[in-house]
């Protein structure tokens, strides 16, 4: 197969590493076109040893593309994705415009890729947050049931895009300088108040909902329920932006259906299921972190261990690249998932 592939907003944090991801993984493309907004359109990027003109996004860019990857935020994919699949394109969106609408597939390829059989022109990837989530709680949720997850989350500021990485680093010379720090983008574009993300810790990601959640914790919640196809299972989030670059970290609370499940059941779970790797060895101070896990295609899991009173509760700590696994790499492989 030789496949025509676009990438909308080629130029931001998440389009850069699809356009490496589809490099790397050799996908079957027979030409691949950067789009982004007008402000990038002749832009040069090189890549693979090879030199890609950067295009404005227009319906007509769509004329003879057969797969498009979005990852431009939920507007442009609103303005776009129907153009494209007008024009016979499959895209794969990464925003959060369609993720919970009935009819479109949201994929993460080791957990529910049979949802994609039933597509009609869009699919959509998770958040990033969730994806981490899901996907190593999948062989858990396979052999004992879950029916509980309370969820704290320790995100890095790379999920807010690339200008939400030069805040920080801004301000962490700001910080050092004994400068007054300057905050204008987080803890969201469009709050009304921004605060220091540089050695801070901001309990708001995305706005707030009436029901006092964060749109990012309502994400999770709903989700990843769709996700695992249980409405029933109980879900609650609470999601911090860290001052880290890259890795988004979760302390993750379940509770499973088998009272007699072991720390030991947990971990052979996870240790033999597709893209998850267990990094858990007190004794030796092994649990994952965000800094090791930057650039890696896995999701990592350690600090395993029972809860002390709930019979079937475990705590454990999930960590990954939010732009690979939580966001490029999944986009591709649920790409490749479609042309099996
Ligand atoms: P541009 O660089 O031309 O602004 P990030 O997630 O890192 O913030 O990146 C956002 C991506 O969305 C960038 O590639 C950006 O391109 C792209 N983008 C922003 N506005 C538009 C638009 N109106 N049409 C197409 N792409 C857009
Ligand atoms: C963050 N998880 O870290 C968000 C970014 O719904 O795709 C991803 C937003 C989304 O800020």
């Amino acid at each position: 197969e030789n496949l025509n592939v676009a990438i909308v907003g080629a130029t931001g944090a998440v389009g850069t590493k699809i356009l490496e991801k589809l490099l790397e993984r050799k996908f079957p493309a027979n030409s691949i076109k950067l789009l982004a907004s007008k402000r990038s359109a002749g832009l040069e990027i090189s890549a693979g040893g090879q030199t890609y003109i950067v295009e404005e996004t227009v319906p007509e860019s769509f004329e003879g593309v057969d797969i498009a990857f979005f990852s431009a935020g939920g507007s442009i994919s609103q303005k776009f994705a129907h153009e494209a699949v007008k024009r016979g394109t499959v895209v794969i969106d990464n925003t959060s415009a369609f993720r919970m609408d009935e009819n479109i597939p949201l994929v993460v390829p080791e957990v529910n890729p049979q949802t994609l059989e039933q597509h009609s022109g869009i699919i959509a990837n998770p958040n990033c947050s969730t994806i981490q989530m899901v996907a190593a709680l999948q062989p858990i949720k396979e052999k004992f049931g879950i029916k509980r997850i309370i969820v704290s989350t320790y995100q890095a500021v790379s999920g807010a895009g690339a200008e939400a990485i030069d805040e920080l680093d801004q301000q962490s010379t700001q910080f050092s300088e004994r400068a007054h720090i300057k905050a204008e983008l987080l803890p969201s574009a469009s709050a009304e108040r921004h605060y220091p993300i540089a050695f801070n810790a901001i309990p708001q990601i995305d706005l707030f909902d009436e029901s006092g959640y964060t749109l990012e914790e309502l994400k999770m919640m709903n989700e990843t329920k769709k996700i695992f196809g249980d409405q029933e299972m109980a879900v609650t989030a609470t999601c911090v932006r860290l001052p880290v670059v890259t890795g988004h970290s979760e302390s993750v609370y379940i509770e499973t259906g088998d009272e007699n499940a072991t720390v030991a059941d947990i971990r052979a779970a996870m240790e033999n299921a597709p893209g998850v790797v267990v990094q858990d060895d007190p004794s030796a101070q092994l649990y994952p972190m965000p800094l090791f896990a930057e650039g890696k295609d896995e999701v990592f899991v350690g600090r395993i261990r029972k809860d002390p009173k709930h019979p079937g509760g475990f705590h454990m700590w999930i960590v990954s690249d939010n732009l690979l696994k939580g966001a490029a790499l999944n986009s591709v492989q649920i790409a490749e998932e479609l042309i099996k």
